[in-house]
């Protein structure tokens, strides 16, 4: 079957589970012609006739064979004043899977086809009420695991990143006009940029845009979380970190060398930064068909980690286990965590190989210097400057877009620098300014609208 634009679709708009209540969603031309064939109401409310904007109270009713499905309140918005510019429909219910799946079910047999994913923000972005980089900011929102994560989404979502590169293809756009004044009419006197001007103006947005690819990195770990690895070998206290960071007694700990054996992850907030924690299998060597499992996913984890707490036991001598786990995280970044402060050995040392990492003594039992560390977490994934600018970008998309518009600007200047002919100079400019489009979404090919919207759920 091939999928039109102009559909009506339907689907669940909230988590399947139990709920007080439950909402399915229905969009295009047909939502309220459908919607008022399974409505019914006591006051003889027909939705076709009801004004837009506006909540009503009846049942849904199977038209086939008559039997009443819930009690519920439909609202009714017509176009153009919508989520997706489109009629759209809202069936409250109450939040059962059932009950859910049966009004789905009889929308459908009404004429209404279910909806992809993503597929009502898409059409927000098609009918132009969002552009790209606002649609791709709701899943951010969605999925946002601290306040500041919801900040920043928000921030896109309100046209901010929109409004900077913008901004910066209406400076591009100027100069390539004038470029190319001088390309049609080079025998002319033109009131236009003069050579320096032109220059100045392109390296201005050549730096703009760096600054936001520097600021990627920062918006990453906002919006994918931190994954930070505790290893070390069996029983230096990895499990009692993670409760002591997540304040719970969420992993097995005991005093039995090779406790932990699969790998507990928890989301903890530090300062507004989204931290998975990762509590992982002691490393050593063993003859246990599960702990050895415990330990290659360990070793897995390690690879994965964007930053290692590399756990040592201040009561013990530092042994070839220790030294071992130093080798496979030597080329992490990593922060040295010394526990068990308080029954420390007077003659503990830290292994030369670690002298210059930055290091925290804890006493995991205790809860001590757990504040310290997550400040060291804090300060060596973020630089705070871009979050404090309110401007980050978060989109892996977003940045390699922003990559190819520098490359682009620096073609330019250096094609203008060397008096190459103004054509090659006006051709890198409107390369970039192509670039820079597809963030905000004038220019795209369906392939990158359908990857970006197949990351959404079923419903927004
Ligand atoms: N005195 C003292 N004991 C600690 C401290 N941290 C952990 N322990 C004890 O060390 C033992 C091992 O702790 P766990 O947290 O299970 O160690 P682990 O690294 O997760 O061990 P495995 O899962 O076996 O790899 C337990 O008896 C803890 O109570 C500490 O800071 N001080
Ligand atoms: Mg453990």
């Amino acid at each position: 079957m091939i999928f039109s634009e102009f559909d009506t679709i339907a689907a669940i708009s909230t988590p399947i589970g139990e709920g007080g209540i439950g909402i399915v969603r229905i969009s295009g031309p047909e939502a309220v012609a459908i919607s008022s064939r399974i409505f019914f109401s006591s006051k003889g409310v027909n939705l076709s006739t009801v004004k837009s904007h506006t909540i009503n109270y009846g049942y849904i009713i199977d038209p086939e064979s008559g039997e009443k499905i819930d009690e519920v309140l439909v609202s009714v918005m017509r176009a153009p004043k919508t989520y997706t510019r489109e009629d759209v429909v809202e069936i409250n219910c109450h939040g059962g899977f059932i009950i859910l799946n049966k009004i789905l079910n009889l929308l459908i047999r009404q004429g209404a086809r279910v909806a992809e994913p993503g597929e009502f923000t898409k059409r927000a972005f098609l009918r132009g009420r969002i552009d790209l980089s606002q649609a791709e900011s709701v899943i951010d929102l969605i999925r946002a695991k601290t306040d500041d994560a919801r900040k920043i989404a928000l921030e896109h979502l309100d046209g901010k990143l929109s409004i900077k590169i913008n901004e910066l293809r209406d400076i591009l756009t100027r100069v390539c006009a004038h470029v190319e004044a001088y390309i049609d009419f080079p025998e002319e006197e033109i009131d236009g940029l003069t050579e320096a001007e032109i220059k100045k103006e392109i390296i201005k947005v050549r730096d703009e845009i760096d600054k936001l690819i520097e600021g990627y990195e920062e918006g990453k770990i906002y919006r994918e979380g931190l994954r930070v690895a505790i290893v070390g070998k069996p029983n230096v206290g990895k499990s009692s970190l993670l409760n002591a960071l997540l304040m719970k007694e969420r992993a097995i700990v005991t005093e039995i060398p090779g406790t932990t054996r699969d790998i507990i992850e928890e989301y903890i907030n530090i300062k507004g930064l989204p931290v998975k924690i990762i509590d992982t299998a002691g490393i050593r060597k063993s003859h246990d068909l599960v702990e050895n499992e415990g330990i290659r996913r360990t070793l897995k984890a390690l690879d994965e980690a964007e930053l290692v707490l590399l756990m040592l036991d201040m009561s013990e001598e530092i042994n070839s286990l220790d030294m071992e786990i130093i080798d496979r995280a030597k080329d992490k970044k990593t922060i040295v965590v010394l526990n068990k402060s308080d029954i420390k050995r007077d003659n503990f040392h830290i292994p030369q190989q670690l002298k210059n990492k930055p290091t925290v003594e804890i006493s995991a039992l205790k809860g001590e210097g757990i504040e310290k560390l997550k400040d060291t977490i804090f300060n060596l994934s973020v630089l705070g400057r871009y979050r404090q600018e309110g401007l980050i970008v978060t989109k892996l998309r977003h940045k390699i877009a922003l990559e190819s518009a520098k490359a682009s600007m620096n073609n330019a200047l250096d094609s203008f620098g060397k008096n190459e002919p103004l054509e090659i100079t006006a051709m890198f400019l409107r390369e970039g300014l192509s670039f820079l489009g597809q963030i905000v979404g004038v220019i795209t090919t369906e392939d990158i609208l359908n990857l970006i919207f197949s990351e959404f759920c079923i419903g927004k």
